[in-house]
């Protein structure tokens, strides 16, 4: 048999299936549909190890429903706005729309070498204006339905580079560039309400059963609905302050009430007392995150104000300024109760504040007594009067229907969602279709001058936003009065280009957004296969969108992605050399790694030394691969040297797909070994016309083709793989038979998914008309599915004492006879007779002694 030219099949393959369009969906296809989607890939230069893996999974995916006889769209295209291809701009003077396009071209010829089954006809990029355009005019949809706004709202500020950062470009409070200290700053920014859907957004995520649930719940909390009671406390000065609590049961525990440092009344206690003016300072300086505040040492502000307790007049608390209370959730104010919520006790021991415990979990050995830990469990009421005996829950409910009776509060719901601040100061993104006029205000730019083009002649030389400095581009009369007026300079956060790609690849006219007809024949996605990094915002982003589109109208689609599936990392081993530095202080040293790539490194004896040097290398933990540890292996090189099957193989062996799957050389040398194998069988001599029969054989097949179906679908494919494995083994062993013959020609369009190169080339040569791309899924003969053995259970007066393997069918006596022979059954019956013998057939044989 010869050898399998891999090099050459892919290059043959790709374009046939490329001329005859082979998979170009249909919207007219009278078939069932299936959309398979992963996640567009942003274009930032080439693709990597994590791309290959999550397409491969998307491609057998898409293959096999095809060949399963649905009309499937699997499209490809690019997340293309975003910073780096400023920064890249202004590190090495390239546009960036040069930049991208460029990077688009390298990319979409590798994951044409792949050989992926996509539909190219449908291909977008988001940075041109035939995707953007319409997203303006979408976005302007929600505008004129209410679900946009402006407000202001602050923004990370590097005072050097004279530009806003986002807050990944924040490192330890100074700008990633500078290294400047971070301002913050007030903008007027737009805003999209998704708080409007919170509780949609909440409640859909039960219906999402094809999700991973460690998904729904990232959400869930994200979304962080509470339940509570919201009320005001009437002050000593004459005025009051709302709070919100979600523990109204704990009232009587209460010792301080505390506002944020941005309250009303922080905000005028600090007018006319510098010191409250210092601790508001103080407090700003420190980070600002939920995930922040909850670390920090608890600081407060006694404002010398009293607050009065709703069910008890004669009792006053402090009212404190904290620096962990929250302007933006709730109300700002917080009643705080230290022996049931670990913030307020750690306050209340810093400042020496009453700590009564209010509710008992029943079994401590002192009720009143609250050591450090505060007690957040279930219980009784204790020291609450009128709550006294009852548990949390009931206790909850009393307070807030006690408040609503007497007017004094009301049971409300809060979410820790906020809404989504989609302006960025930045140049390579959607252009925000509005116009600001001094006269008219915030115009919509006219439907009729959609798109609002993104200029190309802008120059990076000097930081700040380009687009403000255009000399043209943003002056333009107001489209209501024709005064003198400018543009909105800020573009749209790329979430937004990522949030209905999905919908413009389903359906792209060129003078909408999309067709509403045909995207819902395709819509929902069935199966969405990506990153666990965009576990919450961008899912979230995008049920949001598509959730508004329903909502006023123009697309009847409740949730986007049907299915959801989260695929672990391509990981690898690190290479490094310990190197010593004179430290920042110019005295001490330091030792540190250089991180070594493969191709800096070589093998000697059973480690590696670094070429350049001869110094021996630390190999050291498998991680992620990633620039920074030099630990990539370039897919290009991969493919080039072993072809596309193999590397699509190995992606899909070793490890379950929501695993890490680590690279090795091994592994896809293996894969590359496994598919010579695979030719070897279909190269080799088959028996013409032959009826001998393998029942075997033939059992195996058919398991093996009903068993992987079941495995892909749920993207199970190291099973599959495995079973494929297996079925190979038993042909290689079995005697040349029609058996064998039928098996190998199934087995082509089993491995078709996985390797369609070899697939395609063993189909051909085959004599096979048209491709096998195109081929169906072989059928499965049911009653070749029933096992022929089955496990005998051995019982000595019910009890388990042996397992035999028999023949499915096989007579009572004979199961009774093989029992009596077993080892472990004579030796227990010490020769005697059994007094009686019951046999369940294909079940179990017990003796009783
Ligand atoms: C009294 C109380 C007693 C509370 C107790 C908790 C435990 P979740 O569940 O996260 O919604 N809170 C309310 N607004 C706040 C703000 N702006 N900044 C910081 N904390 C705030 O949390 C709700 C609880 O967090 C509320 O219930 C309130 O403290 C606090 F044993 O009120 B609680
Ligand atoms: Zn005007």
């Amino acid at each position: 048999a010869s050898r399998f030219n891999a090099l050459k099949a892919d290059a043959v393959w790709q374009k046939v299936w490329d001329d005859a369009r082979t998979f170009a969906a249909d919207d007219n296809s009278p078939k069932p549909r299936s959309y398979v989607l992963e996640m567009f890939p942003y274009p930032s230069g080439k693709i990597h190890m994590g791309h290959v893996r999550n397409y491969t999974m998307g491609d057998v995916l898409a293959r096999f429903r095809r060949m399963q006889g649905m009309e499937v769209l699997h499209p490809m295209g690019w997340d293309a706005f975003g910073m780096p291809a400023e920064n890249a701009a202004m590190e090495k003077g390239v546009h960036p729309g040069g930049w991208t396009r460029d990077n688009i071209g390298v990319m979409k010829a590798q994951l044409k070498r792949l050989g992926f089954a996509l539909d190219w006809s449908r291909e977008l990029a988001t940075c041109e204006p035939d995707y953007y355009g319409h997203e303006q005019a979408l976005f302007l949809e929600l505008f004129r339905h209410g679900l946009v706004y402006r407000k202001e709202s602050s923004v990370n500020w590097d005072p050097v580079d004279m530009t806003v950062l986002a807050n990944e470009q924040v490192i330890d409070g100074r700008g990633w560039r500078s290294g400047a200290l971070v301002e913050r700053r007030k903008l007027s920014q737009w805003f999209l309400k998704i708080t409007d859907f919170a509780d949609e957004l909440l409640e859909g995520l039960s219906g999402l059963e094809h999700w991973p649930d460690k998904v729904r719940l990232m959400q869930e909390n994200w979304i962080g609905r509470s339940q509570g009671l919201t009320f005001s406390f009437a002050l000593s000065d004459g005025g009051s302050v709302e709070v919100f609590t979600t523990r109204p049961d704990t009232m009587f525990g209460a010792s301080f009430v505390a506002v944020a440092a941005d309250h009303p009344i922080a905000q005028a206690l600090a007018a006319d007392a510098p010191a409250a003016a210092d601790f508001i300072a103080l407090c700003k300086r420190g980070g600002t995150t939920a995930a922040e505040l909850d670390t920090q040492e608890k600081l407060g502000f006694d404002t010398g104000l009293t607050a009065t307790h709703p069910f008890d007049r004669t009792q006053r608390l402090p009212v404190y300024i904290a620096n962990f209370v929250l302007m933006d959730y709730g109300t700002g104010a917080v009643f705080g109760v230290p022996a049931h919520d670990q913030r307020d006790l750690d306050f209340a021991r810093k400042y020496d504040l009453r700590v009564r415990r209010v509710v008992s979990g029943g079994d401590e050995t002192d009720p009143a007594f609250v050591g450090n830990t505060a007690y957040t469990g279930p219980g009784t009421l204790v020291n609450s009067h009128f709550l006294d005996g009852m548990d949390v829950t009931d206790a909850k409910r009393t307070v807030i229907q006690r408040a609503e009776g007497e007017g004094w509060g009301t049971g409300s719901t809060v979410f820790r969602l906020r809404d989504w601040g989609v302006s960025r100061q930045r140049y390579w993104g959607t252009p925000i279709p509005i116009i600001h006029c001094d006269a008219c205000g915030a115009v919509p730019v006219p439907r009729d001058q959609l798109p609002v083009i993104l200029p190309e002649d802008v120059s990076f030389d000097i930081p700040g936003n380009p687009l403000d400095r255009h000399p043209t581009w943003k002056h333009v009369p107001c489209p209501t009065c024709g005064a003198d007026a400018r543009r909105e300079t800020d573009t749209l956060d790329t979430f937004v280009d990522s949030s209905w790609y999905f919908i413009r690849f389903a359906s792209q006219p060129k003078d909408k957004p999309f067709d509403r007809g045909v995207a819902e024949k395709w819509l929902p996605v069935a199966q969405y296969i990506g990153g666990v990094e965009h576990a919450i915002l961008h899912l979230l982003y995008a049920r949001f969108w598509t959730r508004a589109l329903r909502h006023i109208g123009m697309l009847d689609v409740a949730e986007p992605f049907a299915g959801l599936f989260t695929q672990g990392m391509v990981t690898h081993e690190t290479y490094s050399r310990q190197v010593t530095e004179t430290g920042s202080d110019g005295v001490d040293t330091i030792t540190k790694p250089l991180w070594l790539s493969l191709d800096d490194i070589e093998k000697r004896g059973d480690g590696y030394i670094e070429r350049a040097t001869g110094e021996a290398v630390t190999v050291g933990r498998i991680e992620k691969m990633s620039k920074s540890k030099k630990n990539t292996v370039d897919p290009t090189g991969i493919v080039d040297q072993y072809g596309a099957d193999a590397t699509r193989w190995f992606m899909l062996s070793d490890s379950p797909p929501e695993r890490d799957l680590p690279w090795s050389e091994a592994g896809i040398e293996g894969s590359w070994r496994f598919i010579q194998r695979l030719w070897r069988l279909f190269d080799g001599e088959r028996l013409e016309e032959s009826a001998a029969k393998n029942a075997e054989l033939d059992r195996k097949l058919h398991q093996t083709i009903a068993g992987i179906a079941v495995d892909i679908e749920a993207l199970a494919f190291n099973k599959a793989v495995a079973k494929l494995y297996e079925l190979v083994n038993a042909i290689e062993r079995a005697a040349p038979s029609g058996s064998r013959d039928t098996a190998i020609a199934a087995l082509m369009r089993l491995i078709a998914p996985m390797a369609p190169h070899l697939a395609e080339e063993a189909w051909a040569a085959a004599g096979n008309d048209g491709l096998i791309a195109d081929a169906a899924w072989p059928a499965v003969d049911p009653a070749l599915l029933v096992e022929d053995e089955v496990t005998i259970a051995v019982q000595i007066n019910g009890k388990l004492r042996d397992t035999l393997v028999m023949a499915k069918g096989t007579s009572s006596e004979a199961l009774e006879a093989a029992a009596l022979a077993s080892d472990k059954i004579m030796r227990i019956l010490e020769g005697k007779a059994p007094r009686k013998v019951i046999v369940v057939p294909d079940r179990l044989v017990n003796l009783v002694a």
